[in-house]
């Protein structure tokens, strides 16, 4: 590899983009856009057609304060939408964004082959789910509840504390069954950190290699961004987000990267790893 794609923390790396599918009337950035299952499968295969490698598909907003949504209700907006796409594109991996056991199982009986879970297997009865569809798992950190994360979020230190708690969450999910190969990692940027804590955990973010999995990352229109640009609402934040995947892919710190702006983040990611 020559030495000028070489970043400050590894070789820069291809990263695989995550195209964000949400099902809900209260997403932070996108929420009430995609209500109808025809609706988030045509979000969808757009975000295939910009370069979208696998889709996050979710009903259920986790913005901080953001009310739970009971799994029936969760189940019948993202199931036809899983369908829906397994049908038009069968040949992109779908992850469902779930935290329910009820709704990954039956997404997983659909066609979904990740689940993807902001509570790191918080629901005892998940792993197993996930295992006895020889799925793939992603386990994300967060302190506290969507409810309650950003009240007082405290840390010595962040960078030392999540990875330990990612540890644990590998580890359970190796002892439920999932194959080790098929866990991914997430520090949740905005789940319980405050600016400082998303900066230091990005900067460090190294620390997560140590843990032998591929790293997702999901910095798209979350609020540090908007605070860096001097409070600008999610949809100012675009550029933002996509600059930020291209920094941390040209220090080869992630390997999948979550997003809503599939187009400007694969171009900014084309100039970056070109440099
Ligand atoms: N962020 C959100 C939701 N799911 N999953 C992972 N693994 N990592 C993240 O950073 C992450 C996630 C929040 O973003 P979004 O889905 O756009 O908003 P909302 O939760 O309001 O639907």
């Amino acid at each position: 590899m020559p030495e000028s794609v070489v970043g400050r923390s590894g070789p820069a790396r291809l990263v695989r983009l995550m195209g964000i599918v949400n099902v809900t009337p209260d997403s932070f950035s996108d929420g009430g856009r995609f209500l109808s299952p025809a609706a988030a499968v045509e979000h969808g295969l757009k975000l295939v057609e910009q370069g979208a490698e696998l889709l996050d598909v979710g009903g259920e907003s986790t913005r901080p304060g953001a009310t739970p949504v009971p799994w029936m209700e969760e189940l019948k907006r993202v199931l036809p939408v899983v369908e829906g796409l397994r049908r038009a594109a069968p040949q992109v991996p779908i992850s469902i964004d779930t935290s329910k056991p009820e709704v990954a199982r039956a997404a997983l009986e659909a066609g979904a082959s990740v689940v993807n879970d902001v509570t790191a297997l918080g629901d005892e009865r998940m792993g197993p789910v996930v295992a006895e569809a020889g799925a793939g798992v992603c386990v994300m950190h967060m302190q506290g509840t969507p409810q309650t994360m950003q009240h007082k979020p405290w840390y010595g230190d962040v960078v030392a504390e999540v990875t330990q708690s990612l540890a644990l969450a590998v580890n359970r999910a190796v002892a439920a069954g999932i194959a080790r190969d098929k866990v991914w990692v997430d520090p949740g940027i905005g789940f319980g950190k405050s600016m400082e804590h998303n900066l230091e955990l990005l900067r460090g973010l190294a620390a997560l290699r140590s843990l032998g999995c591929p790293i997702l990352i999901g910095t798209s229109r979350k609020g540090f961004i908007g605070a860096l640009l001097g409070k600008v609402p999610p949809e100012r934040r675009v550029l933002g987000s996509a600059v930020s995947i291209a920094v941390l892919a040209s220090r080869g710190l992630i390997d999948v990267a979550r997003v809503h702006d599939v187009s400007e983040t694969r171009e900014a990611l084309a100039i970056a790893l070109a440099l």
